[in-house]
């Protein structure tokens, strides 16, 4: 798909302040510093759009970017830091919770992982709890340039064993900084998001 246009639309700390529009909504969500806004960056060729790690796991809003007026990333705030309090984390738990179970226009939600490490028990726990509840969910590890090429698939498959992914399911490969598997995620984005309308996107557009 050829990004044309990309805009930053609003942090939300409450359902009230989700869009109304009714598009397509591609959520991300992954522990603080795995690398979320950076993929949303790079699926955009945008340098900075997504803001990088300035206070990693301190915002607890719901990051909307909309893009090519068709369609949104919510970029998630990140779990599993260490210096949030309870509160904050409660705050996060409950927000999360009301958008993965009553927000309509969600249809995929990306879970991205470290390739380098085996999937922490956060990452278990969001994963099962959308197996739970049905929602379509698919597992990106990302940073694939930190590690050599030879490892890729031996990681591959622990991430897809910690995780207890079905079989013949396994993570996309990922990595923002070279680009690595960005044509093949944008590809499953337009599958999960055009549903009977194949005029959605202009397929004969390049992915670049
Ligand atoms: N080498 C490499 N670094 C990455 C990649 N993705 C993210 N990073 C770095 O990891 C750090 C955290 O990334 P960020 O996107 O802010 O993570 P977030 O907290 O999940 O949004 C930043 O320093 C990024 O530059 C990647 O694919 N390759
Ligand atoms: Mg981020």
């Amino acid at each position: 798909m050829k990004v044309t246009q990309a805009e930053f639309v609003i942090s939300a700390a409450a359902p009230h302040q989700f869009p109304q529009d009714a598009l397509p909504e591609i959520a991300l969500a992954g522990r603080s510093n795995v690398g979320k806004s950076s993929l949303i960056n790079r699926m955009l060729q945008r340098k900075s759009l997504a803001r990088t790690s300035s206070q990693p796991g301190k915002t607890q809003t719901l990051n909307y970017y909309r893009i090519n007026g068709q369609l949104y990333f919510v970029d998630f705030p990140g779990y599993g830091y260490a210096k949030v309090s309870k509160v904050q984390r409660k705050k996060w738990g409950e927000l999360i919770e009301a958008y993965l179970r009553e927000r309509e226009p969600l249809r995929l939600v990306l879970l991205i992982v470290d390739l380098r490490h085996a999937p922490t028990e956060d990452d278990c726990l969001m994963y099962d709890w959308m197996q739970h509840y049905d929602i379509p969910c698919l597992v990106v590890a990302t940073k694939a340039d930190k590690l050599p090429r030879s490892k890729w698939q031996k990681h591959i498959r622990l991430a897809q064993q910690t995780l207890g992914m079905p079989e013949g399911q396994q993570p996309l490969l990922f990595s923002s900084e070279s680009g690595l598997g960005r044509e093949e995620l944008w590809s499953y984005l337009v599958e999960a998001i055009h549903g009977g309308e194949p005029e959605f996107f202009d397929a004969k557009d390049d992915i670049t």
